[in-house]
């Protein structure tokens, strides 16, 4: 049986071939392709995130954790986009205006794809106003934003009062998250969802269309 723990440690380690290798042998063993993001790569890369805060690991590493952890999604994930799939819904979806952060927004958005919605990324640092412009081009019918500071949660707020104002608002429904994002946060801003995680975000998005 494969030990998920060693592509967890070979993230934290930031060592990109040893991540490669060991989730072609998670593969090659036949671990469920969800199990070796969330439970491996995942699960490194969280473990990164709690040794940031205490000042236990520096930035340098924590994007070197990031990148090995994006080499193994790389190849895990033609595994979960593999066979036909119809589109489910189209998600615009991005990290909002100040922020530059886009590990998490990216698997919500892998994850989203993989579930069968076609994800228009609009990348980290955007502005309400492109958020519009992504939902009116894509013809989007969720508007999915990602906040990783106190600060730029703020965003979320004048983002869903631009697209009130822009008439978009009751056309598409508007789900949030992020370290600092709580449920309480999303009803006050008048967002219609939040998820913790990117397997949430999926269920969410699935609930809310339906
Ligand atoms: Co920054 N950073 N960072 N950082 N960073 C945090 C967020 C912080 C908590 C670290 C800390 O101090 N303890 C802190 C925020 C404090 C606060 O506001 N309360 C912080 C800070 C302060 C900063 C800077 C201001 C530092 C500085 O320059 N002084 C600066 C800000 C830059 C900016 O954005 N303008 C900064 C910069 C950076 C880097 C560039 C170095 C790098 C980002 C690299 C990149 O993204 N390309 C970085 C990183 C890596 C982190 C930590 C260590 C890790 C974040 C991460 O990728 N986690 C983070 C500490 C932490 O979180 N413990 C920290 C892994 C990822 C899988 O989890 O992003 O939470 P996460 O995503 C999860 C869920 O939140 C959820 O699903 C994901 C998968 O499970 N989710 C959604 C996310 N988006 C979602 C959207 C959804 C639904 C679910 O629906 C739409």
């Amino acid at each position: 049986m494969f030990d998920l723990s060693l592509l967890g440690k070979a993230v934290i380690e930031g060592d990109n071939e040893e991540v490669k290798a060991l989730t072609e042998q998670a593969i090659n063993a036949n671990v469920d392709p969800l199990v070796i993001i969330n439970e491996g790569l995942i699960g490194g890369m969280n473990i990164v995130g709690q040794r940031f805060k205490v000042n236990d690991m520096f930035v340098p590493e924590v994007l070197m954790s990031a990148r090995a952890m994006n080499s193994g999604i790389e190849l895990v994930k033609p595994l979960l986009a593999g066979g036909e799939m119809t589109n489910k819904g189209t998600v615009i979806i991005g990290t909002v205006k100040g922020d530059l952060h886009d590990i998490g927004k990216s698997l919500v958005a892998m994850m989203l794809e993989c579930s069968g919605f076609k994800v228009v990324d609009l990348g980290t640092d955007v502005s309400p106003e492109e958020f519009v412009a992504g939902i009116k081009d894509n013809n989007g019918q969720v508007v999915a934003l990602s906040a990783l500071l106190t600060t730029t949660m703020l965003a979320m707020k004048s983002t869903i009062e631009v697209l009130q104002e822009s008439g978009l608002r009751e056309k598409v429904v508007v789900m949030i998250g992020g370290a600092p994002i709580t449920q309480d946060f999303a009803d006050q801003i008048g967002a219609d969802g939040y998820a913790g995680d990117a397997a949430a975000a999926v269920e969410l998005v699935t609930k809310l269309l339906n």
